[in-house]
């Protein structure tokens, strides 16, 4: 009998299902996989510098491409490294395969040198975790695998396999499964009646309704709805709001998008949400910091809501309908339902609110310049619009420049706003950017991170230099961790406790990973060197130096509802 072994099995299962590219870090208990790996040849394995990036790496990858993106890590330290990383895709509905290696079987429960309870520590953060007792049950465990990630609610699945079994010989001509058998999503079936009836008073409530919103979270962008929300918001004249993680499903200049909701959204949205009659959620979870204190959201309106997840459903806010389907099936269904409709009235009172986060006060006329030192959300619009001129995908990190970017992010197609929005994982853009590069070549990656957030993951440079990948790195350098600072300044009488933090020098930090570095701290200074950075050809690190004690305006405060927002003009609650 010809015979492979079980890591051989998972290449050829690997490639089975699509992938051809992996992120990972070796290490000694999944020494055996690697090797197979080096035969295998149909497989790019990414060497991330630490596993976390690997894991975001996987993450962003999968949010660019819409794929399973798959990470691969060692037993104990590599395998917890993975946690935080596999936590950020459970959250925002990513899915991720993610294959650690296992001390060998005799030794398990011994504790035994790196060994570490993988499957036990990511059951909160992971949809399901198997561990692999026999080589010959590779197929069936990784076909598995592949369809839980992606089916219903997307989200990360754990592959843990020992050593010996990686290493165990099986028949070469173990059943892999042949096309598609068994695999692909799992098929998710509903009382279609039911589900006809739901749909059906959700668009008597729209025809009823007089002033209504539309709540469109990252489901639109998961099950390929967009075009049925841009159909439907024009058919019926509907008013749009996007979540953070929604902002890539409907257009930032589209007339009847009013931006993102929330601590951090848009007057315009805001209010709106508190003065409708009713509010469509559109796979989107309700989450504190869209709803603002939960018993003062909406309180005029009934409340709709349309996910794949019945978890999701009266998590954090009632349901006067609730449509448990895909979108693809139910918000299809809607669309087939709802007349056409002008609401004059509604959008009257809506425009008296503000569309844009921050209005630009005085235009500039032109071949005038702003002068003086650098503003963090001045440089923020800049690589927005960068980012839009280059079509580009933008990834975010996490803290005050995630929030002006996401105010200041122009049109973006499903796939094209990456951030860790649920979890809220400092060190999240880098390695996201690496995968979503990897995952989509042929289009423009731009990387915004804080100092503070840059620091958590910046030794995956080197990954960026190893694997030549052509990513727009923009750090913004306003000296402190904003957001914190930001929340010491207005709650804690700007007592800065811990959040003023140094860095290195950007410029020598570039010349020792060998990435052309720009630099900028005056306004003069951003269209240009932002022009010159968009053209280099390969990685480039820009580092914006900001004037330190900016704040991200609208703020709704935690614990005040969404009309008890502070804007930066009035600064005072409402
Ligand atoms: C891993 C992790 N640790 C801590 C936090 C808490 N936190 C949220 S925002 C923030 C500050 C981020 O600072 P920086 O990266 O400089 O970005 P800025 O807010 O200045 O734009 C911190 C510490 C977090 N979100 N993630």
């Amino acid at each position: 009998m010809a015979s492979i072994t079980g890591g051989d099995l998972a290449c050829r299962v690997l490639s089975q299902e699509g992938v051809y590219v992996l992120f990972g870090h070796p290490g000694g208990a999944i020494l055996p996989f690697y090797d197979s790996l080096y035969k295998h040849g149909a497989l790019h394995h990414v060497l991330c510098r630490h596993e976390q990036g690997a894991a975001h790496a996987a993450d962003g990858y999968a949010r660019a491409t819409g794929r399973t993106g798959v990470c691969v890590a060692t037993s104990g330290p590599g395998a917890t490294n993975l946690v935080t990383g596999l936590a950020a895709a459970y959250m925002d509905g990513v899915p991720v395969v993610a294959v650690t290696g296992q001390v060998a079987s005799p030794s398990i429960g011994t504790l035994a040198f790196q060994e570490t309870d993988i499957l036990g520590v990511t059951i909160p953060v992971t949809k399901h975790g198997f561990l692999v007792q026999q080589a010959s049950d590779i197929p069936s465990v990784f076909t598995e695998a592949f369809r839980l990630a992606a089916s219903g609610r997307p989200g990360p699945v754990l592959v843990d396999i020992p050593k010996d079994v990686q290493a165990a010989l099986v028949d070469a001509k173990t059943h892999i499964f042949s096309e598609r058998e068994n695999s692909g999503p799992i098929e998710l079936s509903y009382d279609i009646e039911a589900l006809k009836t739901e749909v059906q008073e959700t668009a008597k409530l729209l025809k009823e309704a007089e002033r209504p919103v539309l709540l469109a979270g990252r489901g639109v962008v998961i099950s390929g709805t967009d075009d049925l929300l841009r159909q439907l918001s024009e058919q019926n004249d509907l008013p749009v709001i996007t979540s953070l993680l929604g902002l890539d499903a409907f257009p930032a200049s589209d007339p009847r998008a009013l931006g993102m909701p929330g601590m951090h959204g848009t007057e315009r949205a805001n209010y709106s949400l508190q003065d409708a009659d009713l509010v469509l959620g559109l796979g989107v979870r309700f989450d504190d910091r869209v709803i603002g204190r939960p018993e003062a959201f909406a309180p005029n309106a009934k409340i709709v809501h349309f996910d794949i997840d019945a978890t999701a459903i009266e998590r954090t806010m009632r349901a006067d309908i609730a449509v448990v389907a895909d979108l693809a099936d139910s918000f299809k269904m809607l669309c087939s339902l709802v007349p056409k409709a002008r609401r004059t009235e509604w959008w009257q009172r809506i425009r008296q609110w503000n569309r844009e986060a921050a209005p630009v006060k005085e235009p500039l006329t032109a071949g005038y310049r702003r002068m003086g030192p650098l503003g963090a959300r001045e440089a923020i619009r800049s690589v927005a619009q960068k980012i839009s001129e280059s079509k580009g995908i933008a990834v975010s990190d996490v803290g005050q420049h995630q929030m002006w970017l996401a105010q200041e992010l122009g049109d973006a197609v499903p796939g094209s706003h990456l951030t860790s929005g649920g979890l809220g994982a400092m060190g999240y853009a880098l390695p996201a950017g690496i995968g979503a590069a990897i995952g989509k070549p042929e289009r423009s990656v731009w990387v915004v991170a804080g100092d503070g957030g840059f620091q958590m993951s910046l030794q995956e440079l080197a990954t960026v230099v190893q694997e030549g990948i052509p990513l727009r790195i923009c750090v913004i350098d306003n000296g402190y961790l904003g957001m914190v600072r930001q929340w010491q300044e207005r709650f804690y009488e700007r007592r800065y406790s811990e959040t003023q933090i140094s860095g290195p020098d950007l410029i020598a930090l570039g010349k020792a990973y060998g990435i052309p570095t720009w630099s900028v701290d005056r306004s003069e200074q951003l269209e240009s060197t932002l022009g010159f950075a968009a053209m280099e050809k390969g990685p480039v690190l820009i580092w914006l130096q900001v004037r330190q004690e900016e704040n991200v305006y609208p703020m709704v405060p935690s614990g005040a509802a969404l009309n008890e927002m502070v804007t930066e003009t009035d600064r005072v609650p409402r």
